[in-house]
């Protein structure tokens, strides 16, 4: 599939690259990495769907597609486990589809599908392929490009400190870190955080517990989000920042949309929560995934089976 991948990119003169909905650094690392790539070493023209994402801005902007050009595509699609998450739906109308992503499967929606679940990132497979593929046909990679594929890798690795962190990441850093690119720049990009997220989360973590099992539950009203104006996207951080409470075992971020509906953050220090996010139109890792939850009642559900997840777990 990786030397289909060569072929395929080959056989194309225009080609669009997709990736999820509500990006983090590895869908646009590895969309506009793998853009790049391809645009350097064989002068073809490539575009990136989906919508901008201002806190993302510093790896890459968008472009604007004309609905005419995806009829005469290739669309490449990373690091997109379903359909529904695929940022810009026309990739329907693609000649043809071709899908990079290091999920496990939930959507097998194009026969041309290389996945991988055990990268860490789909930034790394792309890092493979370079140097198993297309290097050796010629290709080379520059700072540029290197910038965004290591972007994407911190991001999933949680900066090489997750469990998907493998000796074939290191591998992948290695190729990358030989190429020029402004490493501390690209950390003090990472790592912003508005002030009035920093204030958010004071507030939050001044009233976070953890259960018997060691859940613990953060919700993020409206209200709130609207008193520290903090977009739902930038709330994300928060998740995180519960991570290394002792006694931690799992936890859900439940944040409130407007249609009163909760978009659903899941972690775990190690029950596998993946499964039970699928029951709630959702998914992901074994140890981080996403859900929704339609209502209050949908979120107490999420919690009691969060609690039941980890009892088991402990016993
Ligand atoms: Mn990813």
């Amino acid at each position: 599939m990786k030397q289909k991948l060569f072929d395929t990119i080959s056989a194309y003169e225009h080609i669009i690259i997709c990736r999820h909905e509500r990006p983090d650094p590895d869908a646009i690392g590895s969309q506009a990495g793998l853009a790049r790539l391809i645009e350097r070493n064989t002068g073809k023209k490539v575009q990136l769907a989906g919508d901008e994402e201002p806190s993302l801005s510093f790896l890459s902007d968008m472009d604007t597609i004309d609905d005419t050009t995806f009829l005469e595509s290739l669309v490449i699609v990373c690091d997109t486990a379903n359909t529904g998450r695929i940022d810009d739906e026309r990739y329907k109308n693609a000649r043809e589809l071709f899908k990079i992503d290091h999920h496990p499967v939930v959507d097998d929606y194009t026969p041309l599908a290389w996945v991988d679940p055990t990268f860490s990132s789909t930034s790394e497979m792309i890092v493979h392929w370079f140097d198993e593929i297309a290097a050796p046909q010629g290709w080379e990679l520059d700072g540029e490009c290197a910038r965004l594929l290591f972007a994407g890798i911190v991001g999933d690795t949680g900066r090489f400190s997750h469990p998907n962190t493998t000796a074939r990441t290191f591998k992948a850093v290695q190729l990358l870190y030989e190429r020029e690119f402004d490493v501390r720049h690209l950390f003090n990009e990472m790592d912003k955080k508005p002030l009035a997220l920093l204030r958010l989360e004071g507030e939050v973590l001044s009233g976070f517990a953890l259960s018997e099992n060691g859940v613990g539950v953060i919700t993020l009203s409206q209200e709130q989000l609207r008193k520290y104006q903090v977009s739902v996207n930038e709330s994300s951080a928060i998740t995180h920042s519960v991570a290394n409470v002792e006694g931690i075992v799992a936890w859900v971020t439940f944040v409130e949309l407007e249609d009163k509906s909760y978009r659903v953050r899941l972690r775990s220090k190690g029950p596998i929560i993946n499964e039970m996010a699928s029951r709630f139109q959702g998914g992901g890792h074994p140890l981080a995934a996403g859900a929704t939850a339609e209502n209050d009642e949908e979120r107490m559900q999420v919690i009691e089976q969060l609690e039941e997840v980890c009892k088991t777990y402990r016993t």
